[in-house]
Protein backbone atom coordinates (compact mmCIF):
# COMPACT_ATOMS: atom_id res chain seq x y z
CA UNK A 1 0.00 0.00 0.00
CA UNK A 2 1.32 3.47 -1.20
CA UNK A 3 0.13 7.07 -0.66
CA UNK A 4 1.68 10.32 -1.14
CA UNK A 5 4.00 10.00 1.77
CA UNK A 6 3.97 6.74 3.32
CA UNK A 7 4.38 3.38 2.05
CA UNK A 8 3.38 0.04 4.02
CA UNK A 9 4.24 -3.54 3.30
CA UNK A 10 3.82 -7.09 5.64
CA UNK A 11 5.80 -10.17 5.58
CA UNK A 12 3.45 -12.56 8.06
CA UNK A 13 2.30 -10.75 10.74
CA UNK A 14 5.23 -8.22 10.65
CA UNK A 15 4.29 -5.11 8.87
CA UNK A 16 7.01 -2.05 7.78
CA UNK A 17 5.78 1.37 7.14
CA UNK A 18 8.58 3.83 5.16
CA UNK A 19 8.16 7.42 5.47
CA UNK A 20 8.94 8.61 1.74
CA UNK A 21 9.04 11.65 1.20
CA UNK A 22 12.82 12.23 0.40
CA UNK A 23 13.05 15.03 -1.01
CA UNK A 24 12.63 17.12 1.41
CA UNK A 25 14.22 14.67 3.93
CA UNK A 26 10.78 12.90 5.26
CA UNK A 27 9.91 16.31 6.94
CA UNK A 28 6.54 15.74 8.69
CA UNK A 29 3.47 17.84 6.95
CA UNK A 30 0.04 17.77 7.50
CA UNK A 31 -1.11 14.99 4.75
CA UNK A 32 1.43 12.94 6.25
CA UNK A 33 -0.43 13.01 9.83
CA UNK A 34 -3.52 12.45 8.41
CA UNK A 35 -1.90 9.16 5.99
CA UNK A 36 -0.79 8.19 8.68
CA UNK A 37 -3.87 8.23 10.67
CA UNK A 38 -5.69 6.29 7.71
CA UNK A 39 -2.64 3.63 7.75
CA UNK A 40 -3.20 3.23 11.59
CA UNK A 41 -6.83 2.68 11.14
CA UNK A 42 -5.96 -0.76 9.16
CA UNK A 43 -2.87 -1.42 11.47
CA UNK A 44 -4.87 -1.35 14.70
CA UNK A 45 -7.55 -3.78 12.77
CA UNK A 46 -4.82 -6.24 11.82
CA UNK A 47 -3.00 -9.06 13.71
CA UNK A 48 0.38 -8.06 13.68
CA UNK A 49 3.27 -9.34 15.98
CA UNK A 50 5.71 -6.06 15.37
CA UNK A 51 5.72 -2.96 13.57
CA UNK A 52 9.04 -1.51 11.99
CA UNK A 53 8.90 2.37 10.73
CA UNK A 54 11.64 3.82 8.80
CA UNK A 55 12.47 6.39 6.15
CA UNK A 56 13.52 6.63 2.91
CA UNK A 57 17.10 8.60 1.70
CA UNK A 58 19.39 10.07 4.33
CA UNK A 59 16.91 10.93 6.75
CA UNK A 60 14.78 8.93 9.32
CA UNK A 61 12.90 12.54 9.59
CA UNK A 62 14.31 15.82 9.71
CA UNK A 63 11.93 17.19 11.64
CA UNK A 64 8.58 18.63 11.12
CA UNK A 65 7.50 20.48 8.07
CA UNK A 66 9.14 23.90 8.45
CA UNK A 67 8.02 25.47 4.98
CA UNK A 68 4.08 24.27 6.15
CA UNK A 69 4.90 25.78 9.78
CA UNK A 70 6.43 28.90 8.46
CA UNK A 71 2.38 30.39 7.67
CA UNK A 72 0.82 28.91 10.68
CA UNK A 73 -0.89 31.45 13.31
CA UNK A 74 -0.75 30.33 17.00
CA UNK A 75 -3.82 28.82 16.79
CA UNK A 76 -2.91 26.66 13.69
CA UNK A 77 0.27 25.76 15.52
CA UNK A 78 -1.82 24.11 18.46
CA UNK A 79 -4.12 22.00 16.03
CA UNK A 80 -0.98 21.02 14.16
CA UNK A 81 0.80 20.04 17.31
CA UNK A 82 -1.92 18.16 18.73
CA UNK A 83 -2.77 16.32 15.40
CA UNK A 84 1.42 15.59 15.42
CA UNK A 85 0.65 14.18 19.01
CA UNK A 86 -2.54 12.35 18.97
CA UNK A 87 -0.98 10.25 15.80
CA UNK A 88 2.68 9.77 17.79
CA UNK A 89 0.06 8.81 21.08
CA UNK A 90 -1.59 6.45 18.75
CA UNK A 91 1.44 4.98 17.67
CA UNK A 92 3.07 4.30 21.16
CA UNK A 93 -0.73 2.68 22.38
CA UNK A 94 -0.36 0.00 19.56
CA UNK A 95 -1.23 -3.33 21.08
CA UNK A 96 2.24 -4.85 19.95
CA UNK A 97 5.85 -3.29 19.64
CA UNK A 98 7.00 -0.79 17.18
CA UNK A 99 10.61 -0.61 16.50
CA UNK A 100 11.97 2.78 15.04
CA UNK A 101 14.40 1.80 12.03
CA UNK A 102 16.88 5.42 12.31
CA UNK A 103 18.39 5.25 9.09
CA UNK A 104 19.49 8.84 9.31
CA UNK A 105 18.74 12.50 10.30
CA UNK A 106 16.20 12.27 13.48
CA UNK A 107 15.72 16.06 14.35
CA UNK A 108 13.13 17.70 16.15
CA UNK A 109 9.45 15.82 15.21
CA UNK A 110 11.90 12.91 13.74
CA UNK A 111 13.31 12.03 16.79
CA UNK A 112 9.76 12.77 18.59
CA UNK A 113 8.06 10.40 16.13
CA UNK A 114 11.47 8.17 17.00
CA UNK A 115 10.58 8.27 21.04
CA UNK A 116 7.08 7.00 19.87
CA UNK A 117 7.95 3.94 19.35
CA UNK A 118 9.22 1.15 21.71
CA UNK A 119 12.46 0.15 20.22
CA UNK A 120 14.93 2.41 18.58
CA UNK A 121 17.64 1.06 15.97
CA UNK A 122 19.96 3.24 14.64
CA UNK A 123 22.54 3.17 11.76
CA UNK A 124 26.12 4.07 12.58
CA UNK A 125 25.36 6.90 10.40
CA UNK A 126 22.18 8.43 12.23
CA UNK A 127 22.02 11.89 13.87
CA UNK A 128 19.85 12.94 16.71
CA UNK A 129 18.85 16.55 17.81
CA UNK A 130 16.25 18.53 18.77
CA UNK A 131 16.90 21.29 17.21
CA UNK A 132 13.82 23.53 17.21
CA UNK A 133 15.54 26.28 19.42
CA UNK A 134 17.26 27.46 16.17
CA UNK A 135 14.31 28.15 14.81
CA UNK A 136 12.95 29.92 18.10
CA UNK A 137 10.25 27.11 18.56
CA UNK A 138 10.19 24.16 21.18
CA UNK A 139 9.05 20.63 20.33
CA UNK A 140 5.55 20.33 19.95
CA UNK A 141 5.16 16.45 19.44
CA UNK A 142 5.18 15.58 22.74
CA UNK A 143 9.34 15.91 22.52
CA UNK A 144 10.14 17.72 26.33
CA UNK A 145 7.94 15.14 27.82
CA UNK A 146 9.41 12.11 26.34
CA UNK A 147 12.91 13.04 25.95
CA UNK A 148 13.26 13.24 29.90
CA UNK A 149 11.75 10.34 30.49
CA UNK A 150 13.78 8.23 28.25
CA UNK A 151 16.89 9.76 29.40
CA UNK A 152 17.92 11.60 32.19
CA UNK A 153 16.70 15.38 32.92
CA UNK A 154 20.32 16.77 32.05
CA UNK A 155 20.64 15.14 29.05
CA UNK A 156 17.14 16.30 27.83
CA UNK A 157 18.07 19.72 28.44
CA UNK A 158 21.50 19.97 26.67
CA UNK A 159 20.20 18.28 23.90
CA UNK A 160 16.72 20.91 24.07
CA UNK A 161 18.69 24.22 24.84
CA UNK A 162 22.03 23.25 22.67
CA UNK A 163 20.71 22.10 19.46
CA UNK A 164 23.72 19.85 19.45
CA UNK A 165 23.26 17.33 16.73
CA UNK A 166 25.06 14.09 18.21
CA UNK A 167 25.87 10.49 16.67
CA UNK A 168 24.43 7.46 17.00
CA UNK A 169 26.99 6.44 19.28
CA UNK A 170 26.17 9.16 21.95
CA UNK A 171 22.94 8.47 21.59
CA UNK A 172 23.30 4.67 22.74
CA UNK A 173 24.89 6.20 25.55
CA UNK A 174 22.63 8.68 26.61
CA UNK A 175 19.89 5.64 26.54
CA UNK A 176 18.05 6.64 23.47
CA UNK A 177 19.04 4.12 21.03
CA UNK A 178 18.97 0.49 22.11
CA UNK A 179 21.26 -0.53 19.02
CA UNK A 180 23.81 0.81 16.74
CA UNK A 181 24.56 -1.10 13.26
CA UNK A 182 26.74 -0.49 10.18
CA UNK A 183 24.23 1.20 7.97
CA UNK A 184 23.82 -1.87 5.54
CA UNK A 185 22.28 -4.40 8.42
CA UNK A 186 20.21 -1.76 9.79
CA UNK A 187 16.84 -2.93 7.89
CA UNK A 188 17.89 -7.04 8.01
CA UNK A 189 18.72 -6.65 11.93
CA UNK A 190 15.35 -4.48 12.55
CA UNK A 191 13.29 -6.83 10.74
CA UNK A 192 14.59 -9.79 12.29
CA UNK A 193 14.13 -8.12 15.49
CA UNK A 194 10.69 -7.72 14.63
CA UNK A 195 10.05 -11.21 13.34
CA UNK A 196 11.54 -13.06 16.61
CA UNK A 197 8.96 -10.35 18.87
CA UNK A 198 5.98 -11.33 16.58
CA UNK A 199 6.85 -15.02 16.81
CA UNK A 200 6.55 -14.83 20.63
CA UNK A 201 3.27 -15.39 22.56
CA UNK A 202 1.22 -12.41 21.26
CA UNK A 203 -0.76 -12.03 24.50
CA UNK A 204 2.21 -11.69 26.69
CA UNK A 205 3.88 -9.04 24.31
CA UNK A 206 0.87 -7.18 23.87
CA UNK A 207 0.60 -7.37 28.02
CA UNK A 208 4.27 -6.85 28.46
CA UNK A 209 3.69 -3.76 26.44
CA UNK A 210 0.73 -2.24 28.24
CA UNK A 211 1.71 -2.77 31.80
CA UNK A 212 5.42 -1.52 31.26
CA UNK A 213 3.38 1.54 29.30
CA UNK A 214 0.34 1.93 31.72
CA UNK A 215 2.33 1.23 35.08
CA UNK A 216 4.68 3.75 34.32
CA UNK A 217 2.19 6.48 34.89
CA UNK A 218 1.03 4.99 38.07
CA UNK A 219 2.64 4.48 41.50
CA UNK A 220 4.59 1.40 42.46
CA UNK A 221 1.92 -0.66 44.45
CA UNK A 222 -0.96 -0.20 41.78
CA UNK A 223 1.77 -0.60 38.76
CA UNK A 224 2.63 -4.24 40.85
CA UNK A 225 -0.92 -4.56 41.06
CA UNK A 226 -1.80 -3.86 37.24
CA UNK A 227 1.22 -6.87 36.28
CA UNK A 228 -0.55 -9.70 38.59
CA UNK A 229 -3.75 -9.24 37.04
CA UNK A 230 -2.35 -9.16 33.33
CA UNK A 231 -0.17 -12.20 34.66
CA UNK A 232 -2.91 -14.47 36.24
CA UNK A 233 -4.84 -13.60 33.36
CA UNK A 234 -2.00 -15.37 31.16
CA UNK A 235 -2.70 -18.72 32.95
CA UNK A 236 -6.60 -19.03 30.84
CA UNK A 237 -4.98 -19.86 27.85
CA UNK A 238 -1.59 -18.86 26.34
CA UNK A 239 0.34 -19.03 29.32
CA UNK A 240 -1.05 -22.61 29.73
CA UNK A 241 -0.21 -23.66 26.14
CA UNK A 242 3.40 -21.82 26.67
CA UNK A 243 4.52 -23.95 29.79
CA UNK A 244 2.54 -27.03 28.29
CA UNK A 245 4.93 -26.69 25.00
CA UNK A 246 8.11 -26.83 26.91
CA UNK A 247 7.14 -29.72 29.05
CA UNK A 248 6.31 -31.40 26.17
CA UNK A 249 9.26 -29.95 24.18
CA UNK A 250 7.31 -28.81 21.43
CA UNK A 251 7.41 -25.23 19.85
CA UNK A 252 4.34 -23.34 21.58
CA UNK A 253 0.96 -23.32 19.31
CA UNK A 254 -0.45 -19.28 19.86
N1 LIG B 1 11.16 20.96 6.93
C1 LIG B 1 11.01 21.24 5.62
N2 LIG B 1 11.96 20.97 4.69
C2 LIG B 1 13.11 20.41 5.13
C3 LIG B 1 13.31 20.10 6.49
C4 LIG B 1 12.27 20.39 7.42
N3 LIG B 1 12.35 20.08 8.72
N4 LIG B 1 14.55 19.58 6.61
C5 LIG B 1 15.09 19.56 5.38
N5 LIG B 1 14.22 20.06 4.48
C6 LIG B 1 14.41 20.21 3.03
C7 LIG B 1 15.35 21.36 2.72
O1 LIG B 1 14.70 22.59 2.77
C8 LIG B 1 15.84 20.97 1.34
O2 LIG B 1 14.85 21.31 0.42
P1 LIG B 1 15.27 22.01 -1.01
O3 LIG B 1 16.09 20.94 -1.68
O4 LIG B 1 13.96 22.26 -1.66
O5 LIG B 1 16.06 23.22 -0.65
C9 LIG B 1 15.88 19.44 1.40
O6 LIG B 1 15.04 19.07 2.50
C10 LIG B 1 17.25 18.89 1.66
O7 LIG B 1 17.76 19.49 2.83
P2 LIG B 1 19.21 20.19 2.89
O8 LIG B 1 19.61 20.68 1.54
O9 LIG B 1 19.18 21.17 4.01
O10 LIG B 1 20.11 18.91 3.26
P3 LIG B 1 21.51 18.92 4.01
O11 LIG B 1 22.04 17.54 3.90
O12 LIG B 1 22.37 20.04 3.55
O13 LIG B 1 21.14 19.24 5.56
C11 LIG B 1 19.89 18.92 7.57
C12 LIG B 1 20.43 18.28 6.30
C13 LIG B 1 21.04 19.25 8.52
C14 LIG B 1 19.00 17.88 8.26
C15 LIG B 1 19.08 20.21 7.24
O14 LIG B 1 18.18 19.91 6.21
C16 LIG B 1 18.32 20.78 8.39
O15 LIG B 1 18.89 21.42 9.26
N6 LIG B 1 16.97 20.57 8.40
C17 LIG B 1 16.10 21.15 9.41
C18 LIG B 1 16.21 20.40 10.70
C19 LIG B 1 15.30 21.00 11.74
O16 LIG B 1 15.46 22.14 12.16
N7 LIG B 1 14.33 20.21 12.22
C20 LIG B 1 13.40 20.63 13.26
C21 LIG B 1 12.19 21.24 12.67
S1 LIG B 1 11.13 21.93 13.92
C22 LIG B 1 10.35 20.60 14.57
O17 LIG B 1 10.51 19.49 14.16
C23 LIG B 1 9.40 20.92 15.67
C24 LIG B 1 8.38 19.82 15.88
C25 LIG B 1 7.23 20.26 16.68
C26 LIG B 1 6.22 20.96 15.84
C27 LIG B 1 5.09 21.47 16.63
C28 LIG B 1 3.93 21.88 15.79
C29 LIG B 1 3.45 23.24 15.97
Amino acid sequence: MGTENLNYTQTDNVGLITINRPEALNALNSTFFHEMNTLLDEIEKSKLGALVITGTGKAFIAGADIAEMKGMSPEEAKVFSNLGKSVFNRIEQLPFPVIAAINGFALGGGMECAMCCDIRLASAKAKFGQPEVNLGLIPGFAGTQRLTRLTSMGNALYLLTTADMIKAEEAYIMGIVQKVYEPEMLMEEALKMAKNIASKGPKSVKFVKSVCREGYNLNFNDACDLESEKFSELFIDEGKEGMTAFIEKRNPKW
